[in-house]
């Protein structure tokens, strides 16, 4: 049951006890006047707001106790990629994945996982040696099973594709498409619905949240796997944005477009960096961004929410990839909201 609802129906059932007592209804009062998380505004619109995590950062307790509290739908940035999850050929290690899957069940949050057909992160053995189209398929099959059934009833959806997709809308010469040819994405897709057939299936870039040569690509490929009844529930827009390379203003239109194909959508890695150092005007502007690309999001019916991929620039990717780029998240590295948290906040709130 969604929190929101818990917590109301709690307060309700605390009211009704204190009314029958003969008691001021103080408690139930106060819940309401509590300032709604994200997770809970977002609830208002039938839409979820979520959060990457890691598993090193889960001993940090300032941290856990934000990310437990704010969102309703996390996603593990790295525990449950190929690298971690099958170290060895046939040898499979959960406890990443799981260790995230646990805290979020205790959270009462609900999980998007990630990923399981992908070129980069992919463990030694795999990568290191040759394979026959026929060995390949194998492999990618044993796995995707062996995943999607070990966290089948425990995940909201899968990132089954990862980045599929060139910048000019080509398919990316990975080992699975130069070993198996393009046909990996359905079959990727058709195992994973037959090991968990609950699961929303996604496929997940970057670089595809304006409408042009690679969210083209997607478009085309999603109208031909819904026509030949591949399981496709998805797609995840990443949404990975810089301030310099301006806001992707057909966003909501790329959206639509999607959801008219009878699709999901989400955004599913945001995160907004500018080059460093963040001034007034720059956390000014990101917030805008963050403001419209959700109620980019709020205005498609079927984009189903909005993940940051971690809030807090005290754990943001950027700064080790893009040097001299960062304060990407909502939060700042001391876990102090930024103008962008109130800008979600007010998109959310309308
Ligand atoms: O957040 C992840 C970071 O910790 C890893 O070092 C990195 C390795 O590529 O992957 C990051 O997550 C990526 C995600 O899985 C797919 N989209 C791009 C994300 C940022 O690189």
């Amino acid at each position: 049951m969604p929190r929101t609802i818990v917590r109301l129906k709690l307060a309700g059932v605390v009211a009704a006890a204190l009314v029958a007592a003969g008691v001021a209804t103080g408690p139930a009062a106060q819940a309401h006047d509590r300032t709604p998380t994200l997770a809970e505004l977002a609830h208002r619109h039938g839409r979820y707001f979520g959060s990457a995590t890691d598993n090193p950062e889960l001993t940090d307790s300032a941290y856990t106790k934000i990310l437990g509290r704010e969102f309703d739908m996390i996603t593990p940035g790295n525990g449950m990629k190929w690298y971690a999850t099958e170290p060895q050929q046939g040898v499979f290690d959960w406890s990443k994945g799981d260790e995230i899957v646990k805290l979020a069940r205790a959270n009462h949050q609900r999980v998007r996982a990630h990923t399981l057909v992908w070129h980069s992160q992919l463990p030694d053995w795999l990568t290191s040696r040759e394979w026959t189209a026929a060995q390949l398929r194998a492999v990618l099959k044993k796995h995707i099973t062996a995943e999607v059934r070990h966290y089948r009833g425990k995940v909201y959806s899968w990132d089954v594709v990862n980045e599929a997709f060139n910048e000019d809308g080509t398919y990316r010469e990975t080992i699975w498409y130069k070993t198996l040819g393009p046909g990996y994405i359905a079959d990727a897709l058709r195992w994973a619905h037959q090991a968990d057939p609950h699961a929303k299936l996604y496929l997940n870039d970057y670089n595809i949240e304006a409408v042009g040569p690679k969210s083209d690509a997607y478009y085309k490929l999603a109208q031909n796997l819904r026509a030949q009844g591949v399981p496709l529930d998805g797609i995840g827009f990443q949404a990975h944005l810089a301030l310099q390379y301006g806001y992707p203003s057909t966003l909501e239109d790329n959206l639509r477009r999607f959801a008219r194909l009878g699709l999901d959508t989400a955004l599913t890695e945001v995160d907004v960096r500018m080059q460093l150092p963040a001034t007034d005007a720059k956390l000014a502007e990101q917030a805008t961004w963050y403001r419209d690309l959700t109620r980019a999001c709020l205005a498609v019916r079927r984009c189903v929410g909005v993940t940051v991929w971690d809030y807090t620039d005290r754990y943001s990717w950027i700064p080790a990839v893009f040097p001299g780029e960062g304060a990407a998240l909502p939060w700042d590295e001391q876990l102090e909201p930024k103008p962008a948290y109130s800008a979600l906040r007010e998109a959310l709130g309308r």
